[in-house]
């Protein structure tokens, strides 16, 4: 009679055991990057400044996006692996702090610098290091 009552007892502790044990993971989604804006061309050794801007959701919030950055591929297709980290703190070049649009100002190279299609790779990481998508702008250097 005892040991009746005492199983049911025991699987129930078991269950709620196994159920206690259970880890909580919580989901965090990537960031999305869209609406890039570049230039089409820049010119050799000029001493402008131009603009790109790209705009970064995340499900999360965008209190979530740890950094947006891009590289840069030369025409002969070598890269220096660096990554240029984009602001949206409100300083120049970004105009609004905190509103999900990042910008930062590129110069064209010196004269030596090569010609042909630069290629702009973007990237966005949320804290816990998933990555976005990666939009690409081309811009020729003439
Ligand atoms: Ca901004």
């Amino acid at each position: 009679m005892k040991i009746r009552i005492i199983l049911p007892v025991a699987i129930i502790s078991l269950l709620f055991a196994i159920s206690c044990t259970k880890k909580v993971v919580e989901v965090r989604y990537a960031p999305v990057l869209y609406d890039l804006v570049a230039p089409d061309s820049i010119q050799r050794g000029s001493t402008d400044i131009y603009f790109l801007s790209v705009k970064a959701f995340d499900p999360d919030g965008l209190t979530d996006i740890d950094s947006v950055y891009f590289t840069s591929t030369k025409p002969d297709s070598t890269s220096n692996g660096s990554h240029y980290y984009m602001r949206d703190d409100g300083q120049p070049p970004d105009s609004v702090a905190g509103d999900g649009c990042f910008s930062q100002g590129i110069q064209a190279g010196n004269a030596q610098s090569q010609l042909g299609d630069y290629i702009f790779k973007f990237y966005a990481k949320d804290k816990d290091g998933n990555e976005s998508n990666h939009p690409q702008a081309i811009i020729t250097m003439y």
